[in-house]
């Protein structure tokens, strides 16, 4: 297979292109097609309150990321189901605050990247285009031959193809391994990947957090910090759930230079899934210590109607804007208040 292949103009890659390549997709089909439309159906299920949709449709929009998951285009190939995905690496400027903007490496116009969603035993395929300025790579966690490992290079203006089996069903992720790490992450290179158990797991309000800093000022010292890209946004835009329904969280900790960080939810506790490796939980917690790169299912319902929040338990931490909340609203037929 062609492991890096220039492209002429940089743009990103029309379905010519892809064509030249034989990597068009065909939509979805087959088996891992049907997996993917039982996925969407049973998340009709759940109800969902209505999104607030003010943030602009840029780099930023953390309402927009909470449970946008990327299925990839599913292709089958001499009897395979490959499921195939493009990340293209872009540059962005984020505003972290009203004050402060920021120079990001971006994936797909985004910070974090795309929320990657596959099924175990899919075929993976992501056709990865750098346009960010520098070298870059995609490394992914997961198990997969040593030439998949997404340590090389790829420099700016080239592409690259990633191809692996999805294993172990989990919660990973997946971020830019070109030295040094710690910048290519804090600059934005990162993003989660979803692998779902031969079973699904029962219906429930998916929603992922990504957590992050940023070292503004480039002293190896996070100034800022953010849930789903940025700072302090969820508690001016609280995430809404319904009361008694069951919520998923999928937690990702991506913040460089802080060893460790925790997640705590407001009264309330969650069931652990460890790594999402398992379809027991593990304990009940109100609190969970996360080190860089560890990611977990977090499943709770929420009693009581209100405003709770969620942030790390290093208060420094979440006074810098690693802090939200959740709004649980009475019924699920209720009108949701705009009251911005
Ligand atoms: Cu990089």
């Amino acid at each position: 297979m062609p492991n890096n292949f220039a492209l002429s103009d940089g743009k990103p890659w029309s379905r010519r292109q892809l064509l030249k390549l034989g990597l068009a997709g065909a939509g979805v089909t087959g088996v891992a097609g049907l997996w993917q439309m039982l996925n969407l159906q049973s998340k009709s299920i759940v109800k969902v309150p209505p999104l607030d949709m003010e943030a602009p449709d840029d780099a930023t929009n953390p309402m927009k990321m909470l449970r946008d998951f990327d299925y990839g285009t599913v292709k089958q190939e001499n009897g395979r189901t490959i499921r195939e995905f493009q990340l293209i690496a872009g540059t962005s400027i984020i505003n972290l605050n009203s004050a402060v903007s920021y120079n990001i490496w971006d994936l797909n116009g985004r910070i974090p990247g795309p929320t990657l969603r596959a099924k175990q035993g899919d075929r993976i395929r992501v056709l990865f285009l750098n346009n960010a300025g520098h070298s870059h790579s995609l490394h992914f966690h997961g198990v997969h031959p040593a030439e998949m490992d997404g340590v090389r290079p790829i420099s700016n203006g080239k592409a690259t193809i990633y191809e692996f089996d999805a294993e172990p069903y989990g919660v990973h992720l997946y971020h830019c391994h070109i030295e040094p790490v710690t910048r290519h992450i804090a600059k934005g290179l990162y993003g989660m990947f979803i692998i779902d158990p031969p079973t699904p797991r029962p219906p429930a309000d998916e929603i992922v957090l990504v957590m992050a800093g940023y070292d503004v000022n480039d002293d190896s010292h996070n100034d800022y910090y953010a849930f789903n890209g940025v700072p302090h946004y969820y508690m001016h835009n609280p995430i809404r759930i319904y009361k008694d329904q069951l919520i998923r969280l999928y937690v990702l900790n991506i913040i460089e230079y802080d060893p460790v960080v925790t997640f705590h939810l407001h009264a309330n506790f969650f069931d652990v899934y460890r790594y999402g490796m398992s379809m027991t939980p593990s304990e009940k917690a109100d609190v969970i210590t996360m080190g860089m790169a560890e990611r977990h299912i977090l499943e709770f319902a929420f009693r009581y109607p209100g405003k709770y929040m969620f942030h790390p338990h290093q208060d420094a931490i979440a006074e810098n804007g690693c802090m939200g909340q959740f709004e649980v609203l009475a019924q699920s037929n209720q009108k949701t208040v705009n009251n911005s």
